[in-house]
């Protein structure tokens, strides 16, 4: 019999790009297309902004305790392990507490999605935000990750969720192109908390041979102990924008640093003239 042997995990190069102050909409587009793994801009929208969004989190009453096995404290919806009419639902109960994190603030994700908008525009391409008959994505959710131990989010992908996102979503051909994850820190811890990436993109097989096929969370350490990594080490005011196929987790944190504050949101070709933008 064949594939009796666990077989190694196949390495793919990463390639890591950085910037300081602002972000171009070329550099998006090559994550976009793949051609870039993740860039990473330090300072990219200021320290007033990240602070405000930070107390507006914190004094949130849309703050909710995850209770889909990802331990974390999040405003906004997340598509994972949900069905669409669940997932839109929640998007649209959840959208006035995730305005009020901005208030009377130009928000920074917005910002880059409108001009990211604008960009694909002028090449024919529509941006959009992801949608059904029960609603409509938000722009962004914010999350702070509260696993204990060596990472705070565990090692994962974010094509997994996607692929097998399920009846009534639109957005599951964008696992077939680069699913792209955009992360704001709006607060840092002083230690930890910064993105580590691994040098293999699991397949479906891969995910299969490791339990999490609809997942895509959690790899073992055993299965990532032979392949490399890199880590982007984090501020508040930067920007991770990565290729979310790359196996990729957040570092440990001692508990008594600051909250690590994250917003997140995907998006990905779902047709050569259409990309979706979703969390
Ligand atoms: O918090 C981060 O830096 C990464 C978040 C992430 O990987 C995700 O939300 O899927
Ligand atoms: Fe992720």
């Amino acid at each position: 019999m064949r594939n009796q042997i666990p077989q190694p995990p196949a390495i793919s190069p990463v390639s890591i790009r950085h910037r300081t102050g602002s972000i171009s909409t070329a550099d998006i587009i090559s994550v976009l297309k793949g051609e870039t793994t993740a860039l990473h801009i330090k300072q990219a929208f200021s320290t007033e902004v990240a602070e405000e969004i930070s107390a507006n989190f914190s004094a949130s009453t849309g703050l909710k305790q995850r209770k889909d096995g990802v331990p974390g404290q999040y405003v906004g919806a997340s598509h994972y392990r949900k069905d669409a009419a669940t997932y839109f639902a929640e998007a649209e109960n959840a959208r006035p507490h995730v305005e009020a994190l901005f208030k009377n603030l130009v928000d920074p994700v917005r910002a880059i999605f409108s001009a990211l908008k604008r960009e694909l525009h002028n090449q024919g391409i529509e941006l959009r935000l992801a949608r059904s008959e029960h609603g409509q994505a938000n722009v962004c959710r914010a999350i702070n990750w509260s696993g204990s131990g060596a990472f705070s989010l565990d090692p994962h992908d974010d094509v997994a969720q996607v692929l097998c996102a399920g009846n009534g979503y639109e957005l599951s051909s964008v696992a077939h192109n680069t699913v792209a994850a955009f992360n704001f820190y709006p607060s840092m811890p002083e230690e930890g908390g910064n993105l580590r990436l691994w040098s293999h993109k699991p397949t479906v097989a891969d995910r299969k041979s490791q339990g999490v096929e609809t997942t895509g969370y959690p790899y073992s350490a055993a299965y990532l102990e032979a392949v490399p990594c890199r880590e982007i080490q984090l501020k508040a005011g930067d920007i991770a924008l990565i290729d979310g196929g790359f196996v990729h987790g957040v570092t440990g944190q001692p508990g008594n640093g600051k909250r690590r504050l994250l917003l997140n949101s995907f998006f990905g070709f779902a047709r050569p003239d259409l990309v979706l933008w979703w969390t």
